[in-house]
């Protein structure tokens, strides 16, 4: 018999799953908009996830395996829907991977009934996260993820080390996954490997970001790229580095890839995430570069500054002043939706149009990494401005 318990749940639950979203009215940049609630929180888990339904079983409707939050999603455009592979962390800090489905792309989304799995051929992976869907040109969607294990040659006390590498897995519907070996790179640890849509010159192009540590990145220099043959025997046997870190930005301490860049007429557009240190911890910011269509390594235009940070609510969670991205969509009306995760916590989207995306892109102009220069730029912006008003 089913708890009565679970029917008062549900009924609360679908007032959650069923309310409709809007563009937050406090807020305007003319870039994106954002959206008054997150599209996912972890009180969107199904209750069937957490709760053993069975009267007998649980008398007291405890929850017997709880979720703590939904965060870091990757995303896709398929046949007119918007899904999310949201990272989806149990109260056991393990996290896993679930297909989240939604018609309008801001609201609605709902949990399959099932998280995603796949055989277990890596015995050591402790943790999988932060996966980014890709619809290759092979016919394949990949899903690239951060594969965690214990560092095997950490010293029997050292109980935090950890060593994070590539994960891949592919599908045709999004239901049955392929695992396929991890990447192979020269770097002693990658996270943020994201696949680059198209064959360039007959091999796979993977973004990649080396880093020395766990956490980290030590001599990683930022975002890089390399080949790889084959998906089966995935090899990048060389990393060069594309957009690195760079004193006094907002990728000062750490630079990683977003979702797979997005195409348009004048170039890939990336959205990758910054980091930099401050005395409350380091705080993620999300930004824009854009590489040649011809060569996806070279990088043609950097608006400065950043173009998603945490505002208000979203600067706190379990991982507070971070806004992570690793999802963007762009539907057949060429509307772009970019779902981020705030303070590790939960799933957000903003969206803008292409259009508008590459004019930011190409039109906002560059940091010129020195306070004074950077003064001269805004004070041009200003005169020109003060002209038009009449008052110059
Ligand atoms: O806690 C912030 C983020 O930290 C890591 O990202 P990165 O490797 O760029 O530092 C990841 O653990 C990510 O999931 C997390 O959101």
């Amino acid at each position: 018999m089913v708890h009565s318990k679970y029917h008062e749940l549900l009924k609360q639950q679908e007032q959650l799953l069923s309310r409709p979203n809007k563009v937050k009215s406090d807020f305007y940049n003319g870039v994106y908009e954002r959206y008054e609630y997150p599209v996912l929180t972890r009180h969107h888990a199904p209750l069937h996830w957490r709760f053993d339904l069975n009267e007998e079983t649980n008398p007291h409707f405890m929850e017997r395996l709880g979720i703590n939050a939904t965060l870091n999603p990757g995303a896709i455009y398929l046949n007119g829907k918007y899904y999310m592979a949201v990272r989806t962390e149990g109260l056991d800090r393990k996290s896993f991977l679930a297909i989240a489905e939604s018609d309008t792309g801001i609201d609605n989304f709902r949990f399959w009934d099932y998280p995603m799995t796949w055989d277990d051929i890596e015995k050591e992976e402790t943790n999988v996260y932060d996966v980014r869907l890709v619809q290759h040109e092979d016919g394949w969607i990949y899903g690239i993820y951060c594969s965690e294990s214990k560092d095997p040659d950490a010293p029997p006390y050292d109980t935090s080390s950890a060593v994070a590498q590539a994960g891949i897995i592919r599908t045709k519907d999004l239901k049955k996954w392929e695992r396929l070996p991890n990447l192979k790179t020269p770097s002693p640890q990658q996270r943020n490997v994201v696949l680059h849509p198209e064959f360039v010159n007959g091999k796979y192009m993977f973004y990649t970001r080396p880093q020395d540590g766990f956490i980290s990145t030590g001599t990683g220099g930022g975002i890089a790229y390399g080949f790889s043959d084959s998906m089966e025997n995935p090899e990048v046997k060389e990393e060069k580095v594309i957009h690195g870190r760079k004193y006094h930005t907002i990728y000062e301490a750490k630079n990683g890839q977003g979702p797979a860049p997005i195409k348009t007429d004048r170039g890939w557009i990336h959205i990758a995430h910054g980091v930099r240190n401050t005395a409350a911890g380091l705080r993620y910011v999300l930004y824009v570069f854009a590489t040649s269509l011809e060569k996806p390594w070279e990088v043609i235009a950097v608006p400065s500054g950043h173009f998603i940070a945490p505002y208000d609510d979203e600067r706190v969670g379990d991982v507070s002043n971070v806004i992570f991205c690793n999802g963007a969509v762009v539907n057949d009306k060429n509307e772009v939706f970019i779902y981020y995760a705030s303070s590790d916590t939960r799933c957000h989207v903003a969206t803008t149009t292409l259009e508008r995306l590459v004019d930011y892109t190409f039109h906002t102009p560059e940091d010129q990494f020195r306070s004074l220069p950077n003064v001269a730029q805004r004070s041009e912006l200003i005169s020109n401005n003060l002209k038009l008003l009449g008052k110059a």
